[in-house]
């Protein structure tokens, strides 16, 4: 992707401690006023920059920032992430990645924002965001496999975003089939929406909220929710953590469009919370306890209820008293 020119700013202002308007000018082919007024922009952006008029401009901290190139900083992929739309505020990055779907956007189309108003979960609930303090991002993909197989990419993605919290030493798990939790409460959630054609997955469109230094949760949520701060008293920079996320999920993506699900299902198993232990799972039509016993190949949950193994397709695990 091309870089702009507050993008090319940063990348030289990274490679020295100083940097003189005169040189950069010069480089970048501009004038030493419209410098100027991009520092001033990338200052209100977050980033620290000094300047002074002997040595120039120097870069101090970059902040906590989720803009594109700090991102894309620390991508090893070849298409996750490759093409990111970065928004200080949204109501949701879903409905910018289908609307970017519709217009034959590439597939690891990345959208992320600042703050998200109007973040929504399944079943029409809503997704709580708190300005920078989170990660609100949808990623689009169009797998070649059949329709009935998207549902399992929520699976494969809670095994990546799993995975990729633990390489920052967060103990979290995965309550089936879309929260990630850590000692028991939620951090992070996925909501995984499709578009089809004529019996075909056009794109798909995964969503995922990320609690990130939040110290406090509205009431609703309280008693509930967490944050990666909160758990593990460390700090993070919100863009390591999308970046992990995206290397490490294009690595499953790709296998699970080779493959299928059957090679994530021991994975997924060891991820698990409460696996071989007491739950009770809601259908549409009615509630089921048991013992978790954990998921087949295709994704669905495996129960050992009074009745024996019972599985089920669509189904929600019920942790916390109201829904
Ligand atoms: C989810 O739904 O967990 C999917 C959340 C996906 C959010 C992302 S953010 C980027 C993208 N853009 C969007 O608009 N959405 C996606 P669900 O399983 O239905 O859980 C929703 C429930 O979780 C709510 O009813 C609350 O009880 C709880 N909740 C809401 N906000 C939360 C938060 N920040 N942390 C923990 N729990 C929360």
């Amino acid at each position: 992707m091309a870089h702009t020119v507050r993008e090319q700013i940063l990348i030289a202002l990274r490679k020295r401690t100083w940097y003189s308007g005169q040189e950069l000018a010069e480089t970048l082919n501009i004038s030493r006023t419209a410098i100027w007024k991009h520092m001033q922009t990338l200052k209100e952006e977050g980033y620290q920059i000094i300047s002074n008029k002997k040595q120039g401009y120097q870069l101090v901290d970059e902040g906590d920032l989720l803009t594109p190139i700090a991102i894309e900083d620390g991508l090893t992929t070849v298409r996750f992430g490759r093409h990111i739309l970065h928004f200080e505020e949204l109501d949701t990055t879903q409905r910018i990645a289908h609307e970017q779907a519709q217009q034959q956007a590439q597939e690891g189309t990345l959208v992320v924002c600042d703050h998200q108003t109007n973040g929504r979960g399944q079943l029409g609930r809503t997704w709580h965001e708190a300005k920078n303090e989170g990660i609100a991002m949808s990623l689009l993909v169009r797998p070649d496999v059949p329709m009935h197989q998207a549902g399992q990419l929520t699976l494969v993605a809670g095994i990546a975003l799993a995975q990729s919290l633990r390489t920052f030493d967060v103990p979290v798990t995965i309550k089936w089939p879309n929260d990630i939790l850590i000692n028991g409460r939620k951090v992070a959630g996925i909501l995984t929406e499709m578009q089809t054609e004529a019996d075909r997955i056009s794109s798909v469109i995964i969503g995922i909220g990320i609690n990130v230094h939040h110290e406090q949760f509205p009431e609703g949520i309280k008693d509930r929710a967490t944050s990666l701060v909160r758990e593990s008293g460390r700090t993070f920079r919100r863009a390591e953590v999308v970046a992990a996320f995206l290397n490490r999920f294009e690595r499953l993506y790709t296998q699970w469009v080779e493959l299928g699900f059957g090679p994530f299902v021991f994975e997924w198993e060891t991820l698990a919370d409460r696996l071989h232990e007491q739950v009770t799972l809601r259908t549409r039509q009615a509630t089921a306890s048991g013992t978790l016993l954990g998921i087949d190949e295709t994704g669905t949950i495996r129960i050992e209820t009074d009745a024996g193994e019972t599985r089920f397709h669509s189904a929600e695990l019920i942790y916390w008293e109201k829904e």
